[in-house]
């Protein structure tokens, strides 16, 4: 069992941004007591752990310096894991994480898999902390210009287990690392298709998957209107839904999402369905 977390179905992650500007929800979270309040709703509506982050990782995003992540964080971990909920750290600087696992944060959820930062597996390595790794190439400001791949789902695989290995060459217990393929970081909308279609060779790996594919851009590519306008973030809901559902049927541990009400529905369908004999 992962962070205490129970694993007879694939589990929901909500997002909490402490962000003025992350591509869907920047802004509307940054005041630590609204965001508390919205990690709190989030459990309501069906979520099982709380990510909470600092630092904005849409494409073209420049990095904060750590003091301004720390305020934003800290006080909404503080809050929701005073509440009792599980949270994650959405960071890739090992001194965040640091302060968040003190405060109480159950899982470090690294977006750059350890490369960001040269001390972060050595903190899940003494501390013993879960850890998202997720296959991650440059930072936000370039990612979108790192995109070329010799064969996609055999480098991204090559890639992570790079960074798998990285972690264990650190002393990070094995158990204790979670995979994920990085949906929109250093691919393109087409890519980020094909990634969804191989997740079952990811599960295959080994490691927890966690699918994070919540509102991303590819899916408002796929709503487009007839006049090729994308469908608003605030309209890919019931789409990032219907990812979370094959997700968990293709045996992902996690989904990442917005608004978990539906996606709380779908991983329990799922979970009925994986359970018939499809012989
Ligand atoms: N994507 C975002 C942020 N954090 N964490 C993981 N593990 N995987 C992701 O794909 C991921 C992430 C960007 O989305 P947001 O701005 O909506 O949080």
């Amino acid at each position: 069992m992962l962070a205490g977390l129970a694993q007879d179905r694939c589990l929901v992650m909500g997002v909490v941004n402490v962000t003025p500007d992350s591509f869907s929800d920047g802004g509307k979270w940054l005041d630590a007591a609204t965001a508390i309040r919205h990690g709190i709703d989030l459990v309501a509506q069906g979520a099982d752990l709380v990510d909470v982050g600092g630092e904005s990782t849409r494409p073209g995003a420049l990095r904060i310096d750590a003091e301004e992540e720390l305020r934003r964080v800290l006080p909404v971990i503080k809050g929701l894991v005073s509440e009792g909920i599980p949270v994650s750290v959405d960071t890739m600087r090992a001194s965040t994480g640091r302060q968040a696992l003190e405060a109480g944060a159950a899982i470090i959820n690294d977006v750059s898999g350890g490369r960001a930062d040269p001390d972060m597996m050595g903190l899940a390595a003494r501390t013993g902390s879960p850890i998202v790794l997720m296959h991650w190439r440059e930072h936000s400001d370039v990612m979108q210009k790192h995109t070329a791949y010799d064969d996609l789902v055999t480098d991204i695989t090559t890639e992570l287990l790079e960074q798998l290995d990285a972690a264990v060459a650190a002393g990070v217990d094995p158990a204790q690392i979670i995979l994920d393929p990085g949906l929109g970081f250093s691919k393109t909308g087409e890519q980020n298709w094909t990634v969804l279609a191989h997740l079952e060779e990811f599960v295959a790996l080994g490691p927890p998957l966690l699918v994070a594919a919540s509102r991303k851009r590819f899916l408002g590519e796929v709503l487009a209107g007839r006049d090729g306008q994308l469908r608003p973030t605030d309209g890919r809901d019931d789409a990032t839904a219907a990812i979370s559902a094959l997700s968990a049927l293709a045996g992902a541990w996690c989904v990442r999402v917005h608004e978990p009400a539906a996606s709380a529905d779908a991983v329990r369908v799922a979970a009925r369905l994986a359970r018939e004999d499809r012989a």
